[in-house]
């Protein structure tokens, strides 16, 4: 297998680069992305991709930059520096990364600041990636772009490289629509579409990826099955993978020498006082405040415990020229000095603040001396800190506390989980935490290592990665393929040559646009006048294959020489011949109550309807709201096909539709019977999930051309765009001189 190049996007580069003054000194930092990426491919991952490239803003000018990669560039990536206008990079990052989705992605919309300036800023950036990028990638190679600074990147590189494969994973929570859609429709649009561009778009949870699902749906109109979107001609796939950590990293640092030592001081300091621990960057969505709330709540109802007790607080300084950031710091403060004033004493101090960055060796000492990590985020996409507590307790004890809007809880449920809004639940959790057994303590975290240790972050960037490959591939089999001139000039040729020649079509969607109202969907001129010039033909067989009833069809087209497949197949006229019922004609015994059942949900869901059929019953949904008609049809759908089991019956999940009819009846059988290896040129249009039959039924016949109306994937050989273009190809057929084969001349004249 040849090795594709993997090209890893970030806003910075994974990179500290230092200046003194004659010195210039680069790095690689040690953030939880880089180790997740760089622990894979440099172990199960290793063999898959020939170059490796990470691309970012460097946090240098590009006079440094060039200094910098000359003399110290770490070997692991080759870097690919992404340079913008600082002002420009204040708009992006500070203003509408950080100031507006940062906050509404994590529930915070009267933080959200909604300028104009940001957005365009936004887009720029990212269109500066773009054009980088755009100088590199190739269409092999492998796309990995990350979170919420770079959500319009796959859109932009979309447009340039339509075979690339391209992943995308968000890092921070995506929101409800309720939350989302306050953004102004062009940038939703904009954010949507861009991520759109992506073949597989990752997040850590399922609920942040049915609120994308959702999302797409309510601001795009675009439906999904729970797990797919189909956009502008590929198949997406949506899923939750849930990042890690290095669990042998964390759980092999306890016997460090170096963390051994400084654990020994820690001990020593502690003494016989039990101590609580947290880190994390100074962030309105961590929940420091409510934690010190339930910290003093619980010395407050816990006397017993002054002086036996130490919070060692750490929080890392982070985006501290946001104003937001720079306010929480002033609350935090405050709150730190007015506790330690009241509640402490000479002797003892509740609370040890740290307002600053820990080594390594001293966050696994501090995560190894604690009793309990009370971890208390308002929202957090993942919370790595939570499962680095866990994984670096290899002596198996310690108490976790955590958040419930933490997505880590998910996965972390043998932690004391709280809710970071009820303070009183907080300080009786730290009570129980110090309290709690120790046999206790050993099971729990051996349960959450577990976990953890098995869906590590190798597992999590392997799958992540294996699962594009996947997805690409998937693709590519079943990517779409338009009936282009040159195929469509092979089909009319094979058409001519033919001596006997069976056409299928489909009737709404296929030969007429869908209509709202199922009535007024009657045949143009034009389609009666190609439909009768087809079926005039004496070579030619013509079958109008149609859901809908057999009076209807009848009506409208039963004046041509065409034959007629109504319902499904139920019913069927020959040309020339009389209807005949293909079906038990059980009909009586469940229509009725069927038709109650579906009654119901006219109520429920208004603008839906039901069609009442010889020998099927359909409820339409075709002009409800498009959500509630898709939450509606999913309980229909559940409620008719479990109550159906026992019965010879099948429940059709259709375009816009709920259809029941009797087991075996579908247009794939219908078309079975019309002795098809009689015919040396077959052509199957169609546009619904119903046509599928079809075209299934038909795959293996090699002169066989089966067409799906629309863009989405099918088991049809060709798309074509729409039924304007279905009656083009019909009239180009229709218009062939009678002779046994063509001269191309001829047919290019008939394109
Ligand atoms: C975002 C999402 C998601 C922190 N202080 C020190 C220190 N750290 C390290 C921790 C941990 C990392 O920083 C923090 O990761 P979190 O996941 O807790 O939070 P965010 O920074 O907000 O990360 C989050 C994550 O992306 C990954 O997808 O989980 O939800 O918000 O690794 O150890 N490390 C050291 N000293 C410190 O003082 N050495």
């Amino acid at each position: 297998m040849m090795k594709k190049r993997l090209f890893i996007i970030s806003n910075r580069l994974p990179l500290t680069i230092e200046t003194t003054d004659n010195n210039v000194t680069m790095r690689q930092s040690s953030g939880g992305l880089i180790s997740a990426i760089t622990t894979y491919l440099k172990g199960s991952g290793k063999e898959f991709f020939s170059e490796k490239i990470w691309a970012g803003v460097p946090g240098c000018t590009e006079k440094i930059w060039d200094i910098a990669n000359n003399e110290h560039s770490p070997a692991d990536y080759n870097y690919l520096p992404v340079f913008m206008k600082s002002k420009m990079y204040e708009l992006y990052y500070n203003g509408f990364s950080n100031s507006l989705l940062w906050p509404l992605f994590h529930y915070f919309p009267s933080f959200a600041e909604y300028h104009s300036s940001y957005f365009d800023a936004y887009m720029e950036a990212n269109r500066s990636f773009a054009d980088i990028l755009s100088k590199q990638v190739r269409n092999e190679d492998f796309v990995w772009i990350h979170d919420y600074h770079l959500l319009p990147l796959a859109g932009m590189l979309r447009e340039k490289f339509p075979k690339l494969t391209i992943g995308f994973f968000l890092h921070i929570p995506f929101p409800s629509y309720e939350i989302f859609r306050v953004i102004p429709k062009q940038w939703q649009r904009e954010i949507l579409t861009g991520m759109l561009g992506a073949d597989l778009i990752g997040f850590h949870t399922v609920d942040y990826s049915s609120h994308f699902l959702s999302c797409v749906e309510m601001a795009l109109k675009t439906g999904h099955d729970g797990q797919h979107i189909s956009w502008e001609n590929r198949q997406i796939k949506v899923d939750a993978f849930p990042i890690s950590i290095d669990f042998d990293l964390f759980n092999n640092a306890y016997d460090n020498t170096k963390v051994e030592a400084i654990r020994k001081t820690y001990l020593k300091l502690k003494k016989d006082k039990k101590l609580l621990f947290s880190v994390d960057r100074l962030d309105y969505t961590k929940g420091l405040y409510n934690r010190l709330k339930g910290f003093k709540k619980f010395l407050l109802a816990n006397p017993e415990y002054h002086g036996k007790v130490v919070f060692a607080l750490v929080v890392v300084p982070s985006r501290d020229s946001i104003r937001k950031y720079a306010e929480r710091k002033k609350i935090i403060d405050e709150f730190i000095g007015n506790l330690n004033s009241t509640l402490g004493t000479i002797n003892w101090q509740p609370i040890i603040y740290q307002y600053n960055h820990l080594d390594f060796e001293q966050l696994i000492a501090l995560y190894t001396t604690c009793d309990v990590a009370l971890i208390t985020p308002l929202r957090d996409g993942m919370n790595l800190v939570s499962k680095e507590f866990v994984a670096s307790r290899k002596d198996k004890q310690g108490v976790l506390i955590l958040s419930e809007m933490a997505g880590a809880a998910r996965e972390l449920t043998e932690a004391l989980l709280i809710n970071p809004n009820d303070t009183d639940e907080i300080a009786e959790m730290i009570k129980q935490g110090f309290e709690m057994e120790k046999k206790e303590q050993e099971e729990r975290i051996t349960a959450m290592q577990e976990r953890i240790s098995r869906y590590d972050v190798n597992a999590w960037a392997g799958d992540f990665l294996s699962q594009l490959k996947e997805v690409k591939d998937v693709q590519l089999g079943f990517e779409i393929k338009f009936l282009d001139n040159f195929s469509k000039a092979r089909l009319l040729e094979n058409y001519s040559a033919a001596q006997k020649r069976l056409i299928l079509l489909d009737y709404d969607g296929t030969l007429v646009p869908f209509s709202k109202d199922p009535l007024s969907a009657t045949p143009g001129n034009k389609v009666l006048e190609l439909l009768d010039l087809l079926s005039r033909e004496e070579q030619n067989t013509v079958y109008i294959v149609s859901g809908r009833d057999s009076v209807t069809l009848e009506k409208w087209l039963g004046h041509l020489p065409v034959g007629l497949i109504a319902e499904h197949g139920a019913k069927i006229r020959h040309p020339n011949g009389s209807w005949e019922n293909e079906t038990a004609g059980n009909e009586s015994d469940w229509m009725g109550r069927i038709e109650k059942q579906m009654d119901k949900f006219v109520s429920k869901c208004p603008h839906s309807f039901i069609e009442k059929k010889d020998f099927s019953i359909a409820w339409h949904y075709r002009n409800a709201d498009l959500t509630e008609g898709m939450i509606r049809a999913k309980e229909l759908y559940e409620e008719l096909f479990n109550g159906t089991t026992h019965l010879p019956l099948n429940v059709l999940n259709g375009n816009k539709v709920i259809e029941v009819r009797n087991k075996g009846v579908n247009k794939g059988a219908a078309i079975e019977k019309l002795t098809m290896s009689s015919y040396d040129f077959v052509l199957c249009i169609g546009d619904d999930k119903t046509d599928e039959d079809m075209f299934v039924k038909l795959a293996r016949m090699t002169e066989a051309y089966t067409i799906k109306v629309g863009n989405e994937a099918s088991f049809a050989k060709y798309n074509l765009h729409s039924p304007y273009l279905v009656h083009s190809l019909l009239e180009s057929m229709s218009i062939i001189p009678k002779k046994d084969s063509w001269a191309a001349g001829e047919i290019k004249s008939a394109l």
